[in-house]
């Protein structure tokens, strides 16, 4: 096939596009944007050396592009279309995330970018919910929803029809492609007509207000996007100043020096009208955006350590509270790129320096990369982690949901089942990290 166009390509071309209806959609999201922006120029200006790594690793010009969104859906048949269309983009499963355990009566996954390549072009990734109907303990309700969900096609005929060619060609022209983003596009769009009567959405709404998110509406509208911040504690504390109000914590681990896995605040979901089946007007509250700071992957070792502690640590009242108690907590955490790389506790991409290129022949597999280190003839850069911390979504979504306590929802992991309508095991995130750290280590001659 003549002139086609890369995965890579298409996503950035999604991702920007996304990012455009979204602004477009929720104002105060492009004012988090601007924030974000500002926050960001002024910790390069302050902050030399971060932006000459920044300068090196090509990612200056990538810096306020959004890293991720997130999107809920009812049914196995709506999952696995997704999984064609993102696999389109290059995005592919990883992880499994039970919020059961947290009374969202969900499970998800992250759609991502799974090589070094794609992940440094754009690693925009989607995190994604399917609706859990078994646990909506309301069998009357249970059907309604069951009912409604059957009824509606989130995605356009066109981007059926794109999806069949894809799967047969294996790839897209640069026309397909282009046309491809903006029937997908459909899919993610907010509609203010509701699919269902009014009662039947207070019903679901009084049930779980997610429950009439998923099942009320005629598309899988985007919830947030979510763009990276540089210094995510200075943009909560200016979010008030910007007229736009924060979730109460900081979601994650501490701020440090050598940073770990994600760091994430939003704001507060706004109030937008409906009209539901009837011409009843009503209001829903679902949309809202969100920043993120991401630190290195840790490995199994290092993730039981931080599940500790956060355990540990607990939930503070308010963030300032929050943060320092969680700052002495995670003073068991190890924070010094060598200890963390000695004690196993987290992911490391290994290069050689030219003066390593050339003692190429005094490097065996086996050796130890510290006093190689030491010497100068190799690098370490801490592997980024690329997914989402189940503790955090889950207090990203209650302070999205309102703080009605569903304590009596006991959490069910159930993988199987959602790999079931996904139609495929989704990728172990753990794998992908200690994949990426050994061929590093091969390409050095230290495996
Ligand atoms: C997803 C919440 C989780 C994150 O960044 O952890 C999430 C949702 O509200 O649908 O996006
Ligand atoms: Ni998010």
């Amino acid at each position: 096939m003549a002139n086609t166009i890369t995965a890579d390509d298409i996503r950035e071309l999604f991702s920007q596009a996304m990012s455009a209806m979204y602004q477009q959609e929720v104002p105060q999201y492009g004012t988090l944007l601007e924030l974000v922006a500002d926050v960001n120029l002024a910790v390069l200006e302050n902050n030399p050396a971060l932006h000459e790594h920044l300068a090196n690793a090509d990612e200056l010009a990538r810096l306020n592009v959004e890293r991720h969104g997130a999107i809920r859906v009812g049914t196995a048949h709506e999952l696995s279309t997704l999984r064609r269309l993102f696999a389109v983009m290059g995005m592919f499963p990883v992880g499994y995330y039970d919020l059961s355990q947290a009374g969202v009566p969900v499970h998800s996954t992250a759609f991502r970018p799974i090589d070094d390549a794609a992940l440094a072009r754009n690693p925009f990734r989607i995190f994604t919910s399917l609706l859990r109907p078994e646990l909506i303990d309301d069998t009357k309700l249970r059907e309604r929803a069951i009912s409604a969900l059957a009824l509606r096609d989130i995605f356009t005929p066109r981007c059926r029809v794109l999806l069949d060619r894809f799967d047969e060609q294996g790839a897209f022209t640069q026309a397909e492609g282009e046309e491809f983003v903006q029937e997908a596009l459909e899919t993610f769009r907010w509609h203010r007509h509701a699919t269902v009567d009014e009662e039947t959405y207070h019903a679901l709404n009084n049930e779980h207000r997610l429950i009439a998110d998923v099942v009320c509406f005629p598309g899988c509208h985007i919830n947030h996007l979510t763009p990276r911040t540089l210094d995510i504690d200075r943009v909560q504390a200016l979010m008030p100043g910007s007229g736009i109000e924060p979730k109460t914590l900081i979601e994650g681990p501490p701020r440090r020096e050598v940073p770990i896995l994600l760091r994430q605040t939003s704001f507060r979901a706004l109030e937008e009208p409906v009209l539901f089946a009837g011409s009843h007007q009503g209001t829903h509250t679902a949309r809202f955006g969100e920043i993120e700071q991401r630190g290195v992957a840790l490995t199994p070792k290092g993730r039981e350590l931080y599940d500790r502690l956060l355990g540990e640590a607990g939930i503070g009242k308010d963030n300032l509270t929050h943060q320092l108690h969680l700052q002495e907590v995670f003073k068991g955490f190890p924070d010094s790129d060598v200890l963390l790389r000695r004690q196993g506790l987290a992911y490391y991409r290994y290069r050689l320096t030219p003066s390593g290129e050339a003692h190429r022949n005094a490097i065996h597999p086996g050796d130890d990369p510290q006093p190689l280190i030491e010497r100068g003839w190799v690098i370490a850069q801490p592997i980024i982690y690329e997914d989402f911390l189940p503790v955090s979504a889950a207090g990203i979504f209650q302070s999205n949901l309102g703080d009605e306590n569903h304590a009596h929802r006991h959490g069910n992991a159930s993988r199987q089942a959602f790999e079931q309508a996904l139609g495929c095991p989704v990728m172990d995130e753990f794998a992908l990290y200690q994949q990426a750290q050994d061929r590093s280590k091969k390409r050095c001659g230290l495996l």
